[in-house]
């Protein structure tokens, strides 16, 4: 097997190995890939390096996640002193608080950054280790790469965690991005004893309640527009303060739209905190839809299938449908 990143692998095991104190960051609103790669990374450094690395993240940890991962948690951003660490590692979607946590480098400093997202840009600190590449479906895969690559023993815990993270960003070997190769290091995870019922089941099937009367809400509301193509829909600031919905909860009513098959994308405005309102847009490989395009134009990133934005405002209703005021 020839491996794109084999030069990059050297570097980052010779700077694991030398770092004495090491410093995990997740992104915010956590997901599997970003929850899965900083704690598999936690759990090598303990097992085979006898290193206690910290796992901070601007967001609290994922309900949903902590079937899966039993008694981890991040630390939180306020209490880490970023100059204490040596190593500072920032695992997919970067751009979404890493510089917001690490806001400067000293000398003695090294950084990593591993992600899958396009147009990886860092406005205020010069990493000294890049490792992005759209081809991966997940940064768990490419840490995946990382322990093959050096022959590392991947444990069950390791392998679990993983799973979690290729599972979440496929949609469970529902997105374009799984590849043949996905489907080998599943395998491969299988074989090591990552559960791959039980990890299906915790991050995807199980709900709250809430979550299911909020997702009605958002699907009583669809419109199609004929002329765009958009399946669209919206979820209020009372919904979220009645139902208290996260973000992962936006882009499943958003996933569930996109299902239509007369769509050629779906987008769910989600009012947030603060007059802001999230966007969320999905498209399928076979619509021939770049959404990153619609979302980029509106400052915000993703993939061509899948990605988001931010705007300021409060959702109108008027006779011609949902706007933005
Ligand atoms: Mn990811």
């Amino acid at each position: 097997m020839i491996y794109k990143f084999s030069k990059e692998f050297n570097q980052i095991k010779k700077e694991l190995e030398k770092a004495k104190r090491i410093l995990l960051v997740a992104h915010a609103r956590p997901d599997g890939d970003t929850v899965g790669s900083v704690f598999v990374l936690k759990e090598y450094l303990a097992g085979s390096l006898g290193k206690k690395a910290v796992v901070t993240c601007l967001d609290s940890f994922s309900e949903h996640l902590k079937d899966i991962f039993v008694g981890e948690d991040f630390v939180d951003p306020e209490k880490v002193k970023i100059n204490d660490y040596d190593l500072l590692i920032g695992c997919d979607a970067v751009e979404r608080g890493f510089e917001k946590i690490v806001t400067s480098k000293n000398k003695n400093q090294t950084i990593i950054l591993l992600d899958h997202h396009p147009h990886l840009e860092m406005k205020k600190i010069k990493p000294d280790i890049v490792i992005s590449d759209e081809n991966y479906s997940a940064v768990c895969e490419i840490l995946y790469d990382f322990f093959d690559f050096h022959r590392i023993e991947i444990s069950k815990k390791m392998a679990t965690y993983l799973l979690t993270g290729i599972l979440g960003d496929t949609g469970m070997f529902q997105h374009a991005n799984t590849t043949p190769r996905v489907m080998e290091i599943t395998a491969g995870l299988m074989r090591k004893g990552a559960p791959l019922a039980k990890t299906i089941q915790s991050s995807f099937k199980s709900k709250r309640l809430e979550t299911l009367k909020l997702w009605g809400r958002a699907l009583e509301r669809a419109e199609m527009n004929e002329k765009t193509g958009v399946i669209m829909s919206y979820i209020t600031k009372e919904d979220l303060d009645e139902l208290g919905a996260t973000s992962e909860d936006i882009s499943s009513v958003a996933e569930i739209l996109n299902t239509v098959s007369e769509a050629k994308f779906s987008l769910v405005l989600a009012e947030q905190e603060d007059n802001k309102i999230k966007g969320s847009l999905r498209s399928e490989w076979y619509k021939n839809v770049d959404v990153s395009e619609i979302a980029r134009k509106l400052r915000g990133g993703g993939h061509r299938l899948a990605s988001g934005f931010e705007v300021a405002g409060k959702l109108v209703k008027n006779e011609e449908g949902i706007t933005v005021e």
